[in-house]
């Protein structure tokens, strides 16, 4: 089966066709319907955006499509980035002077008070059109530096519950079993399951 993955980010489909591997399905990017329009971000939610995307790339394609919206919720700045995660800093700022402008915000915050998680929300589309939505959530907290050079965006500030490494540290196999993404993932594939049975 073939699942097309409405996003511009390759480190969300990297991780994707990493969660997905052994499900056997494969997951195709927009290159490979020859979709190259930005699509606009105007929900107020991380579920209105990721329906904006996965609506916007079925239009096309008009089978099995899936989008993704994501962010990174630090307790201290009041949620923020949340929703405006990739919009939050001018668009053409590196990551790296972005994690060091988060970690600027809330320097002088002890490890207790630097809580935060990352939040995923999926919206996938059948080939009849139906909507069906999950969501994902990893806790932990932010770092006091950026460490580690995996993944991508704000990996190297999030360091997720139980574990002493910072997601960029702890590489693609470790996040890719926890993180807030592979969670909503699963909950796909589970629901996909149940769907190719019936
Ligand atoms: P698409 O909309 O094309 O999928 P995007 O990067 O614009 O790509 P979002 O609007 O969902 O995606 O923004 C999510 C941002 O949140 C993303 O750009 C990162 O900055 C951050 N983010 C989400 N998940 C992350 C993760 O697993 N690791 C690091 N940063 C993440």
């Amino acid at each position: 089966m073939k699942i097309l993955f409405a996003t511009n980010n390759q480190g969300k489909l990297n991780e994707v066709r990493w969660i997905l591997h052994d499900t056997g399905w494969q997951l195709i990017s927009l290159s490979d319907i020859n979709y190259n329009v930005d699509i606009p971000e105007t929900g107020q939610s991380y579920y209105d955006n990721a329906a904006i995307k996965a609506r916007a790339a079925f239009s096309i394609y008009k089978s099995w499509t899936m989008a993704e919206d994501s962010g990174l919720e630090i307790d201290a700045l009041g949620g923020k980035p949340g929703v405006l995660s990739a919009r939050f800093f001018p668009p053409n700022m590196t990551y790296f002077e972005r994690n060091r402008r988060i970690l600027e915000m809330i320097i002088d915050l002890p490890a207790e008070k630097r809580t935060a998680c990352f939040r995923c929300v999926v919206c996938l589309i059948t080939p009849t059109g139906d909507e069906k939505c999950f969501e994902g959530v990893c806790r932990g907290r932010i770092a006091h530096t950026i460490r580690g050079g995996y993944g991508f965006g704000y990996d190297p500030i999030f360091i997720p519950d139980g574990y002493g490494l910072t997601f960029a540290e702890m590489g693609q196999e470790i996040k890719n079993r926890i993180s807030h993404r592979a969670q909503a993932i699963r909950q796909m594939v589970q629901f996909l399951k149940e769907c190719l049975r019936a």
